[in-house]
Protein backbone atom coordinates (compact mmCIF):
# COMPACT_ATOMS: atom_id res chain seq x y z
CA UNK A 1 0.00 0.00 0.00
CA UNK A 2 1.55 3.41 -0.98
CA UNK A 3 1.52 5.87 2.33
CA UNK A 4 -1.48 7.78 0.91
CA UNK A 5 -3.44 5.04 0.81
CA UNK A 6 -3.08 4.49 4.53
CA UNK A 7 -3.53 8.05 4.95
CA UNK A 8 -6.77 7.94 2.87
CA UNK A 9 -8.34 5.13 4.74
CA UNK A 10 -7.61 6.99 7.99
CA UNK A 11 -9.37 10.12 6.48
CA UNK A 12 -12.08 7.94 5.66
CA UNK A 13 -12.33 6.77 9.03
CA UNK A 14 -11.80 9.80 11.06
CA UNK A 15 -14.25 11.46 8.80
CA UNK A 16 -17.06 8.72 9.35
CA UNK A 17 -17.09 8.02 6.11
CA UNK A 18 -15.62 4.36 6.45
CA UNK A 19 -18.41 2.87 8.82
CA UNK A 20 -18.11 -0.64 10.52
CA UNK A 21 -21.13 -2.47 11.50
CA UNK A 22 -23.91 -4.11 9.44
CA UNK A 23 -25.28 -2.29 6.20
CA UNK A 24 -27.92 -3.39 3.47
CA UNK A 25 -26.25 -2.38 -0.50
CA UNK A 26 -28.07 -1.63 -3.30
CA UNK A 27 -27.01 -5.17 -4.23
CA UNK A 28 -28.82 -6.63 -1.41
CA UNK A 29 -25.61 -7.81 -0.18
CA UNK A 30 -25.37 -7.74 3.81
CA UNK A 31 -21.97 -5.85 4.49
CA UNK A 32 -20.05 -5.40 7.39
CA UNK A 33 -19.19 -2.26 6.59
CA UNK A 34 -20.14 0.90 3.75
CA UNK A 35 -18.23 3.69 2.60
CA UNK A 36 -20.19 6.75 2.71
CA UNK A 37 -18.13 9.16 0.27
CA UNK A 38 -21.49 11.87 1.15
CA UNK A 39 -19.96 12.91 4.90
CA UNK A 40 -17.15 14.45 2.88
CA UNK A 41 -19.10 17.13 3.49
CA UNK A 42 -17.23 20.61 4.20
CA UNK A 43 -15.07 22.25 1.85
CA UNK A 44 -12.02 21.53 3.37
CA UNK A 45 -12.91 17.88 3.63
CA UNK A 46 -13.81 17.86 -0.06
CA UNK A 47 -10.27 19.61 -0.97
CA UNK A 48 -8.60 17.07 0.98
CA UNK A 49 -10.95 14.31 -0.96
CA UNK A 50 -9.99 15.49 -4.52
CA UNK A 51 -5.84 15.93 -3.54
CA UNK A 52 -6.22 11.47 -2.89
CA UNK A 53 -8.46 11.45 -6.48
CA UNK A 54 -5.86 13.67 -7.85
CA UNK A 55 -3.16 11.42 -6.62
CA UNK A 56 -4.75 7.92 -7.24
CA UNK A 57 -5.04 9.65 -10.86
CA UNK A 58 -1.52 10.62 -11.43
CA UNK A 59 -0.55 7.25 -9.99
CA UNK A 60 -2.71 5.13 -12.56
CA UNK A 61 -0.98 6.21 -15.44
CA UNK A 62 -4.85 6.33 -16.90
CA UNK A 63 -4.85 8.82 -20.03
CA UNK A 64 -7.57 11.48 -20.51
CA UNK A 65 -8.64 14.28 -22.52
CA UNK A 66 -11.65 15.37 -19.37
CA UNK A 67 -12.78 14.18 -16.37
CA UNK A 68 -16.89 12.71 -16.24
CA UNK A 69 -18.77 12.86 -12.92
CA UNK A 70 -22.38 10.99 -12.93
CA UNK A 71 -25.14 13.01 -11.27
CA UNK A 72 -25.18 13.35 -8.03
CA UNK A 73 -22.59 11.94 -6.31
CA UNK A 74 -20.16 12.20 -9.12
CA UNK A 75 -20.64 15.86 -9.16
CA UNK A 76 -18.92 17.31 -6.25
CA UNK A 77 -15.73 14.48 -6.49
CA UNK A 78 -15.00 15.45 -10.40
CA UNK A 79 -15.16 19.28 -9.17
CA UNK A 80 -12.64 18.61 -6.54
CA UNK A 81 -10.51 16.08 -8.63
CA UNK A 82 -9.99 18.53 -11.51
CA UNK A 83 -9.25 21.58 -8.95
CA UNK A 84 -6.79 19.17 -7.63
CA UNK A 85 -4.76 18.05 -10.62
CA UNK A 86 -4.78 21.97 -11.67
CA UNK A 87 -3.03 22.86 -7.80
CA UNK A 88 -0.99 20.00 -8.15
CA UNK A 89 0.45 19.75 -11.92
CA UNK A 90 -0.36 23.29 -13.02
CA UNK A 91 -2.38 21.74 -15.70
CA UNK A 92 -6.15 22.77 -17.07
CA UNK A 93 -8.63 19.34 -16.65
CA UNK A 94 -11.37 19.63 -18.17
CA UNK A 95 -14.52 18.45 -16.45
CA UNK A 96 -18.63 17.62 -17.54
CA UNK A 97 -21.41 16.53 -15.56
CA UNK A 98 -24.71 15.10 -16.36
CA UNK A 99 -28.27 16.26 -15.42
CA UNK A 100 -30.68 13.74 -14.51
CA UNK A 101 -33.24 15.31 -16.27
CA UNK A 102 -32.85 16.81 -19.19
CA UNK A 103 -33.37 21.24 -19.68
CA UNK A 104 -35.96 21.73 -22.43
CA UNK A 105 -34.74 25.54 -22.10
CA UNK A 106 -31.91 28.50 -21.61
CA UNK A 107 -28.83 26.23 -22.80
CA UNK A 108 -31.12 22.88 -22.87
CA UNK A 109 -29.62 19.11 -22.84
CA UNK A 110 -28.45 17.54 -19.93
CA UNK A 111 -24.84 17.88 -19.90
CA UNK A 112 -23.35 20.46 -17.81
CA UNK A 113 -19.69 21.80 -18.33
CA UNK A 114 -16.77 21.53 -20.88
CA UNK A 115 -17.96 19.72 -24.22
CA UNK A 116 -18.01 15.63 -23.92
CA UNK A 117 -15.23 14.90 -26.26
CA UNK A 118 -12.19 12.39 -26.94
CA UNK A 119 -11.18 10.41 -23.71
CA UNK A 120 -13.89 10.73 -21.13
CA UNK A 121 -12.70 9.54 -16.58
CA UNK A 122 -15.43 8.69 -15.06
CA UNK A 123 -15.25 10.05 -11.85
CA UNK A 124 -16.78 8.15 -9.29
CA UNK A 125 -17.28 7.29 -5.79
CA UNK A 126 -17.73 2.95 -5.03
CA UNK A 127 -17.76 0.33 -7.68
CA UNK A 128 -19.90 -2.88 -5.81
CA UNK A 129 -22.09 -4.58 -8.78
CA UNK A 130 -20.76 -1.92 -11.67
CA UNK A 131 -24.62 -0.92 -12.74
CA UNK A 132 -23.92 3.23 -12.36
CA UNK A 133 -20.87 2.82 -14.11
CA UNK A 134 -22.33 0.60 -17.18
CA UNK A 135 -25.04 4.02 -17.12
CA UNK A 136 -22.38 6.62 -17.80
CA UNK A 137 -20.57 4.42 -20.24
CA UNK A 138 -23.94 4.73 -22.18
CA UNK A 139 -24.01 8.57 -21.65
CA UNK A 140 -19.95 9.71 -22.68
CA UNK A 141 -21.01 6.75 -26.10
CA UNK A 142 -23.51 8.94 -27.06
CA UNK A 143 -21.95 11.68 -26.78
CA UNK A 144 -19.76 10.45 -29.16
CA UNK A 145 -16.39 10.47 -26.90
CA UNK A 146 -14.85 7.20 -25.55
CA UNK A 147 -14.69 6.19 -22.21
CA UNK A 148 -10.93 5.48 -21.22
CA UNK A 149 -11.31 4.88 -17.45
CA UNK A 150 -12.97 5.25 -14.37
CA UNK A 151 -11.19 6.63 -11.08
CA UNK A 152 -13.36 5.96 -7.75
CA UNK A 153 -12.61 6.19 -4.00
CA UNK A 154 -12.81 2.48 -2.95
CA UNK A 155 -13.04 -0.79 -5.26
CA UNK A 156 -14.84 -3.51 -2.57
CA UNK A 157 -13.72 -6.30 -5.30
CA UNK A 158 -17.10 -7.94 -5.05
CA UNK A 159 -18.42 -10.40 -7.56
CA UNK A 160 -20.43 -8.80 -10.10
CA UNK A 161 -23.16 -10.46 -12.30
CA UNK A 162 -20.62 -13.89 -12.86
CA UNK A 163 -17.87 -15.61 -10.44
CA UNK A 164 -15.54 -12.68 -11.85
CA UNK A 165 -14.86 -9.59 -10.20
CA UNK A 166 -17.69 -6.64 -11.10
CA UNK A 167 -14.61 -4.75 -12.38
CA UNK A 168 -12.97 -7.19 -14.18
CA UNK A 169 -16.25 -7.24 -15.85
CA UNK A 170 -16.71 -3.58 -16.63
CA UNK A 171 -12.90 -3.25 -17.56
CA UNK A 172 -14.11 -6.69 -20.47
CA UNK A 173 -16.83 -5.05 -21.56
CA UNK A 174 -15.60 -1.97 -22.50
CA UNK A 175 -12.19 -2.21 -22.73
CA UNK A 176 -10.81 0.50 -20.14
CA UNK A 177 -9.09 0.09 -16.58
CA UNK A 178 -10.60 0.83 -13.68
CA UNK A 179 -8.42 2.41 -10.97
CA UNK A 180 -9.19 3.40 -7.38
CA UNK A 181 -7.62 5.53 -4.44
CA UNK A 182 -8.39 1.77 -2.02
CA UNK A 183 -9.38 -1.37 -2.42
CA UNK A 184 -10.83 -4.24 0.18
CA UNK A 185 -6.99 -5.52 0.21
CA UNK A 186 -6.33 -2.34 1.26
CA UNK A 187 -8.93 -1.76 4.14
CA UNK A 188 -7.92 -5.30 5.53
CA UNK A 189 -4.29 -4.18 5.85
CA UNK A 190 -5.21 -1.18 7.32
CA UNK A 191 -7.42 -3.03 9.98
CA UNK A 192 -4.24 -5.81 10.19
CA UNK A 193 -1.79 -3.15 10.83
CA UNK A 194 -4.39 -1.23 13.87
CA UNK A 195 -4.63 -3.06 16.97
CA UNK A 196 -8.29 -2.62 18.40
CA UNK A 197 -10.06 -3.60 15.24
CA UNK A 198 -9.81 -7.10 15.41
CA UNK A 199 -13.67 -7.88 15.66
CA UNK A 200 -13.99 -5.64 12.19
CA UNK A 201 -11.13 -7.99 10.95
CA UNK A 202 -13.03 -10.75 11.64
CA UNK A 203 -15.98 -9.75 9.94
CA UNK A 204 -14.63 -8.37 6.91
CA UNK A 205 -12.58 -11.76 6.66
CA UNK A 206 -15.79 -13.67 6.64
CA UNK A 207 -17.81 -11.17 3.97
CA UNK A 208 -14.73 -10.99 2.11
CA UNK A 209 -14.41 -15.10 1.85
CA UNK A 210 -18.36 -15.10 0.55
CA UNK A 211 -18.64 -11.65 -1.97
CA UNK A 212 -15.29 -10.99 -2.64
CA UNK A 213 -13.19 -12.31 -6.04
CA UNK A 214 -10.53 -14.64 -5.29
CA UNK A 215 -6.82 -12.79 -4.96
P1 LIG B 1 -22.96 -0.47 -8.06
O1 LIG B 1 -23.73 0.53 -8.90
O2 LIG B 1 -23.69 -1.77 -7.83
O3 LIG B 1 -21.55 -0.69 -8.53
O4 LIG B 1 -22.88 0.13 -6.58
C1 LIG B 1 -22.25 1.34 -6.33
C2 LIG B 1 -23.15 2.20 -5.45
O5 LIG B 1 -23.46 1.52 -4.23
C3 LIG B 1 -22.52 3.46 -4.99
O6 LIG B 1 -22.62 4.49 -5.92
C4 LIG B 1 -23.34 3.74 -3.71
O7 LIG B 1 -24.59 4.30 -4.00
C5 LIG B 1 -23.55 2.39 -3.11
N1 LIG B 1 -22.55 1.97 -2.07
C6 LIG B 1 -21.75 2.88 -1.39
O8 LIG B 1 -21.85 4.09 -1.53
N2 LIG B 1 -20.79 2.43 -0.51
C7 LIG B 1 -20.59 1.13 -0.23
O9 LIG B 1 -19.69 0.77 0.57
C8 LIG B 1 -21.41 0.18 -0.91
C9 LIG B 1 -22.42 0.62 -1.79
C10 LIG B 1 -23.37 -0.38 -2.30
O10 LIG B 1 -24.57 -0.23 -2.03
O11 LIG B 1 -22.90 -1.37 -2.88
Amino acid sequence: MQPFQRDFIRYAIDCGVLRFGQFTLKSGRLSPYFFNSGLFDSGARLGRLGRFYAEALLHSGLEYDLLYGPAYKGIPLVCATAIALADMTGKEVPFVFNRKEAKDHGEGGNLVGAPLQGKAIIVDDVITAGTSVRESVEIIRHAGATPAGVLIALDRQEKGREETSAIAEVEKSYGMPVSSIVSLEGILDYLREHPGYEAELEAVEEYRRKYAIKP
